[in-house]
């Protein structure tokens, strides 16, 4: 089973994405998603000049030895834009056994492991009167967990807060807008948010909340500390993870749920915070962690610990990379919660897929392979579009984290 071409598609139906077809010798064709938020012609040379050469002849049924290849054999390891591609690569030669094989991802790696994946949706207002009236919309499509964010009053623009209803864009065409950021008006402000929700939805709906990397690490435990007697389902990215050891304050303080992983690349960005059991999600994605290869394996040292995942399933992730993601939450046993940003029309129809959503939970569906086609001809109406996350700026004009 030879790989005789590979192909990288960008296109921008609503957003950009970034997607890898391998094609072997006898016409079975697999798809992998490569998109960076903000980066993603980086990842498309990456692939296009260095990877798509070394692929050429390979037998694509060789999954793990091709992933060591390209890990190993760049000597140059890890990095979003090298994992990305290499995600890329495994998640489409997974695509390909499937499709050899006649059957659905999820088979291959243990099978069902439950019935249907539990998924979270995004609610989020300008005032926490919208946002309670934005969780209520979720709950009535059946939504068993919604993710919460408000507009910080006194701050012209906040994380989390989108223009649409179900659908959450952050990156915008043209150069980075800035936002003005204040974690005291912040801090002061989340825990309001939290008592009104519990009072209008009762205790039974799993609320979660994304902090974005913007708290310090003592700052991070007074929120979850204040955010206990509301039993959130998680507190996502509460201070930056370059340092694993800040996790330990946190720790220490709060016993409110800790998920942390979407910027994540290798198991070696976790393994101390999953060995020392800081916390409680690990919300690595499939594209950027390497594919579907190395996430079982971080799953796997997880399960360990117990600690479950929660894989980032934002706009930005295509629909390829959301069904390599729920082939992987149906099967694997140590599964917590998937994240479900529902893409745009124009999205779906340029990636027509098997997945379902049905009433707060969701089946990558039983095609061969990952279930998910491209199609060309579509994605060719809609070229990239330069476009960036926002920066973020403390009211005194420092640089923080977005
Ligand atoms: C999430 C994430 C996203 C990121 C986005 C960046 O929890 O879904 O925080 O909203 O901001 O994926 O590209
Ligand atoms: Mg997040």
């Amino acid at each position: 089973m030879k790989i005789v071409d590979a192909t990288v598609f960008v296109c921008c139906p609503g957003r950009n994405f970034v997607t890898l077809r391998i094609m072997t010798e006898d016409g079975v064709y697999g798809l992998g998603d490569a998109t960076l938020n903000g980066r993603e012609l980086a990842v498309a040379s990456y692939l296009t000049d260095h990877i798509v050469p070394l692929l050429i002849g390979r037998d694509a049924r060789r999954i793990e030895d091709i992933w060591q290849f390209l890990y190993k054999g760049a000597y140059w390891r890890r990095g979003p834009v090298t994992m990305a591609a290499i995600g890329a690569v495994d998640t489409a030669l997974w695509d390909i056994l499937g499709k050899a094989l006649n059957t659905p991802i999820y088979q291959l790696i243990g099978g069902a492991s439950r019935e249907a994946v539990m998924v979270y949706g995004h609610a989020n207002g300008s005032t926490a009167d919208e946002t309670i009236a934005a969780v209520k919309r979720y709950v009535d499509l059946g939504y068993l967990a919604v993710r919460a964010q408000c507009a910080v009053p006194g701050l012209a623009a906040t994380y989390g807060v989108g223009r649409g209803e179900l659908y959450y864009e952050p990156a915008e065409p043209g150069l980075p807008p800035e936002t003005p950021w204040s974690s005291e008006r912040y801090l002061a402000f989340v825990p309001s948010l939290f008592d009104g929700l519990r009072r209008e939805f009762g205790s039974a709906l799993h609320l979660l909340h994304d902090v974005h990397h913007r708290l310090t690490p003592i700052e991070a435990a007074r929120l979850g500390k204040s955010l206990e007697p509301h039993h959130l389902f998680w507190l996502e990215d509460p201070t930056p993870a370059e340092v694993q050891e800040s996790f330990r304050t946190i720790r220490r303080h709060t016993t409110t749920p800790i998920a942390v992983g979407e910027v994540f690349n290798t198991i070696y960005d976790c393994s101390r915070l999953v060995e020392e059991e800081l916390i409680d999600y690990i919300r690595m994605t499939v594209v950027h962690s390497g594919g579907i290869s190395h996430l079982r394996k971080i799953a796997a040292l997880a399960e360990l610990h117990h600690v479950r995942t929660g894989a980032h399933g934002a706009t930005d992730l295509s629909p390829v990379c959301l069904a390599a993601a729920l082939h992987f939450d149906l099967s694997v046993h140590n599964f917590g919660i998937q994240e479900y940003m529902r893409h745009t029309d124009e999205t779906d129809r340029v990636f027509p897929h098997a997945y379902t959503f049905e009433r707060g939970f969701m089946h990558p569906g039983n095609k061969p392979g990952l279930g998910v086609d491209l199609d060309e001809r579509l994605a060719a109406t809609f070229p990239y579009q330069r476009a960036y996350l926002p920066i973020n700026r403390k009211l005194d004009g420092t640089m923080h984290s977005w």
